[in-house]
């Protein structure tokens, strides 16, 4: 409804600095090796596929000093790094083309909702993740930036006077983003949640009632006329770690196979995806057949909110 091309622009975040495991930055180039462009490209899906190959290594972004910022750890790297995928997300979306992400640590979530968000002022947000991202420069206890994306895209906490941040504007509101899968949340956290009233799906919701009917009422909350654009940010943590072992920060008790692939499949369905991040392959955690694993589910997981289908 909102796409003007069967097109997708793929932005490969190759990047660890929002947290403190290497490895992750690895991860694009594992899902690419995996031969992601090529299924995207497959008679079966057929999109006329683009890499943004001007993205630059990461590493090169990164600043030869970076002190904390408050208890934010590498704040002008995480924030070089993000703004450069936010004008990539933004320029695909610009083009009415899909905007795919792969990373690459979740904090980037920050550029890729913020460069969807300018070109779709109406944006809607589903959060996939273990984890809720929306610490602010207060509440985070680890400092690392890929546990806050969400308060900075809701301006939360003292995040727009964050020094390096200055290029990112609010663009989301409480409103307007549900999550899916949550079960590892600190406590500064759940207050923001319960304190916003943010729709929130945990893993006890989805034992409760089932992906069908929380997918069903996820989208009767961002979007109850099925006419809003919709970015899926997507934590590959989210899904269980027997499922997904390379990823920096498994919880267990995480969604299934098929729990997985069914929310990509159902928003999808929907006709309002726009963008979506598939976040937090760390190949360097576990063994090779656990790194196959990932990166191929990973990889079936894009293909579903691509239109992949089982018959
Ligand atoms: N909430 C914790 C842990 C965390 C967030 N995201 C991940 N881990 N992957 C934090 O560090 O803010
Ligand atoms: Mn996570
Ligand atoms: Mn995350």
């Amino acid at each position: 409804k909102f796409l003007k091309r069967r097109a997708v622009g793929v932005v490969p975040a190759a990047f660890s600095g929002g947290q403190p495991k290497r490895g992750v930055e690895t991860g694009p180039g594992h899902l690419i090796e995996f031969g992601l462009l090529e299924q995207l490209q497959s008679e079966d899906l057929g999109y006329e596929v683009t890499l943004d190959e001007s993205f630059p290594p990461c590493d090169s972004l990164r600043p030869a000093s970076d002190p904390l910022v408050g208890r934010l750890r590498n704040a002008r790297w995480v924030s070089s790094v993000s703004q450069r995928v936010f004008s990539s997300v933004r320029d695909t979306c610009a083009k009415g083309a899909f905007a795919l992400t792969i990373g690459g640590d979740h904090s980037v979530g920050m550029g890729t909702v913020a460069g969807s968000a300018s070109v779709y002022g109406d944006l809607r947000v589903v959060w996939v993740d273990a984890h809720a991202d929306i610490n602010t420069p207060e509440t985070t206890i680890s400092g690392n930036l890929h546990g806050c994306p969400v308060s900075f895209l809701l301006g939360l906490g003292g995040t727009t006077n964050v020094a390096h941040f200055e290029w990112l504007r609010p663009c989301l509101t409480p409103d307007r983003i549900v999550y899916i899968g949550l079960r590892d949340l600190d406590p500064g956290e759940k207050k923001i949640i319960r304190s916003l009233g943010i729709k929130a799906f945990s893993m006890h919701e989805v034992d409760k009632w089932g992906i069908g009917r929380v997918m069903e009422m996820a989208l009767d909350h961002i979007a109850p006329k099925r006419d809003k654009p919709i970015h899926l940010s997507f934590d590959v943590d989210a899904l269980d770690p027997t499922v997904i072992p390379a990823t920096g920060t498994p919880v267990r008790g995480g969604l299934t196979f098929r729990e997985g692939h069914y929310i990509c499949e159902a928003l999808h369905e929907t006709g309002l995806l726009v963008a979506m991040d598939l976040m937090e392959v760390n190949p360097l955690i576990g063994d090779q057949g656990g790194l196959l694993q990932t990166v191929s589910i990973g990889c079936g997981l894009v293909r579903s909110a691509l239109g992949e289908t089982l018959l």
